[in-house]
């Protein structure tokens, strides 16, 4: 039989022991190479991958105080792990089945349904049909979609032929570890309308290594322009937690605004009671956010449980793309935000001009009629008590916009299109005349800081020239620098006295100088524009 005899010699490629307990490992000489290449290709070194056991040891990663949690398994709810893959390098997703059936509690894991999204990869077809009914337990299931249908499509198509009583989603290049599954059942059974997400840890993308530094772990949020972002978890939920978990906050269940999407566990009945997914997003993308404001608005909860940890192989870039080339997270995006965002709306197209009606969105009035049936509050609510330290540009501020050299529309503050998440120049360019360019929008807030959505502005005093730096702004919002507009105009760092300046530009970026009332190149203002309703 080819399969059996191409299964032999997968086996024998894998050496027992590599990179057990998740340490890093290598390749050298020429497999080095091909390895790379593979890396180029797929996102991830499948050579190195083929190598490593599919029944690797995973690293014990859990929190002391896990220990002392006593689970009575026969009382916990039966999980189906669902599984949805496009693509994915053979011996990556097989290591993701395994290690779920290594550290399962076999009374408590239903089911392993693999939902295959019509890759065209051959060892996907025969070879793994032939290896998960020869090699694997019979509780793993394979579906095949009969078109590529997106992530959203393939796993609405594992939960319906899902039996257990919670409904468990993996990404198709996980490691879990042990103990993972248990606390997240117990608390769904504690209470059903906890939808909850593990500890996501790192696996190298390149030497498999599993990283976990500490017991730390971030929690979701979103920026305007419809993307997951990851923050510290802030001061308002550690008393939360104190009060619900006294001394145990560590392994508190933690609120999170927002989940990363691909891994968490949901009751499957409530699943399906507070709208599944919206079946219309197609490909990748904006299903996450669009779950977690569901969750939140409608009345359930979202909790990360420190005490569950699985690792995570988060690609550089997808080895895949759709039919010409759509964006199908903006897309997604738009779908999402046109059910559950309200007036924030105007936020995303403002940060995403190209997806104001953008034609390809089609009708979302089922899912707003899903909105009303569960009687789900505004996103107003949301912001508010959910996610209060979200900052947004157009709230709450003294002033907001493009910001101009006065009467001169050939300088607006801008990012000069640089990487926003770390820290940048501020440059200027010419005003754009129309909307606000997110290149171009800054707020000045009631306590005196200049910034974007993200960043803000600082001095850097290293150097001769003292140039306005944009930082990531603390994410407990402690104020560090601030800034006076003058009755001239100018903006006044408070910390140095010095002020913001376009003189003598080099490569289009401002620097700080002695403030001069009568100096043309200090002064600043706001530029109202005819789309400033929000
Ligand atoms: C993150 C999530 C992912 C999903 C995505 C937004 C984590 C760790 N991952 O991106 O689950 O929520 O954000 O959409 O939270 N797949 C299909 N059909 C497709 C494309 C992908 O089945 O058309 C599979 C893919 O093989 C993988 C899963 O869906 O198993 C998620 O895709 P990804 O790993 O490329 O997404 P990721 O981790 O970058
Ligand atoms: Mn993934």
């Amino acid at each position: 039989m080819a399969f059996e005899h191409e299964i032999e010699m997968d086996l024998s490629k894998q050496i027992p022991g590599l990179c057990d307990f998740g340490v890093e490992c290598f390749l050298s000489g020429e497999e080095m190479e091909i390895g790379e290449a593979s890396y180029a290709e797929n996102g991830i070194n499948v050579i190195l991958s083929d190598k490593i056991s599919y029944n690797r040891s995973p690293p014990y990663v859990q929190h002391e105080l896990c220990k002392n949690v006593h689970y009575d398994i026969l009382s916990l709810p039966t999980a189906s792990v669902i599984i949805t893959f496009y693509e994915e390098p053979y011996s990556v997703l097989l290591r993701t089945v395994h290690s779920v059936l290594n550290t399962a509690p076999s009374a408590i894991l239903k089911e392993i349904i693999l939902v295959d999204d019509f890759s065209s990869r051959r060892d996907l077809k025969g070879k793994l049909g032939y290896y998960v009914k020869t090699r694997l337990s019979s509780k793993v299931k394979l579906f095949r979609m009969r078109r590529q249908s997106g992530l959203v499509r393939a796993r609405l198509a594992g939960a319906q032929r899902a039996t257990g009583s919670v409904l468990v989603f993996l990404d198709a290049h996980c490691e879990c570890t042990s103990g993972w599954l248990q606390p997240l059942l117990s608390r769904i059974h504690q209470s059903r309308s906890s939808v909850v997400v593990p500890l996501i840890d790192v696996i190298n993308q390149k030497t498999f290594e599993y990283e976990s530094d500490g017991y730390g772990f971030d929690i979701g949020g979103f920026t305007l322009d419809g993307h997951f972002d990851w923050h510290d978890v802030p001061e308002r939920e550690r008393e939360r937690q104190r009060r619900e978990c006294k001394d145990e906050i560590e392994i508190c269940p933690t609120y999170s605004p927002t989940m990363a999407g691909g891994l968490f566990a949901i009751s499957r009945d409530y699943f399906w009671e507070i709208g599944s997914y919206d079946e219309q997003m197609d490909g990748w993308g904006g299903e996450n956010l669009e779950m977690s404001f569901r969750i939140w608005m409608c009345g359930g909860t979202l909790e990360t449980i420190p005490c569950s940890r699985i690792g995570h192989i988060f690609r550089e870039f997808h080895p895949y793309s759709f039919p010409n080339d759509k964006d199908t997270h903006g897309i997604n995006t738009v779908r999402m935000a046109k059910v559950w965002m309200d007036d924030y709306q105007e936020l995303l197209y403002m940060n995403r001009p190209d997806l104001r009606n953008h034609p390809d969105v089609g009708d979302v009035t089922h899912r707003k009629v899903l909105r009303d049936k569960l009687k789900c509050k505004s996103f107003e609510w949301y912001m508010q008590n959910i996610y209060p330290e979200k900052f947004i540009p157009t709230r709450n501020v003294q002033n907001y916009g493009r910001i101009s050299a006065i009467e001169d529309d050939r300088f607006c503050f801008d990012d000069l299109q640089q990487n926003i998440d770390e820290p940048y120049n501020l440059g200027v360019y010419s005003c754009y005349k129309h909307d606000i360019a997110p290149s171009q929008l800054f707020s000045y807030t009631y306590n005196k800081v200049l910034r974007t959505e993200r960043s803000c502005a600082t001095i850097d005093d290293r150097r001769s020239t003292k140039y306005i730096v944009m930082i990531p702004c603390n994410s407990d919002d402690e104020v560090t620098d601030t800034w006076v507009h003058t009755s001239f105009n100018q903006f006044k760092h408070e910390q140095t006295g010095l002020c913001i300046d376009r003189k003598n530009l080099d490569k289009n970026l401002l620097h700080a100088a002695v403030c001069d009332s009568l100096s043309k190149t200090q002064k600043w203002e706001f530029q109202k524009t005819k789309k400033q309703s929000i």
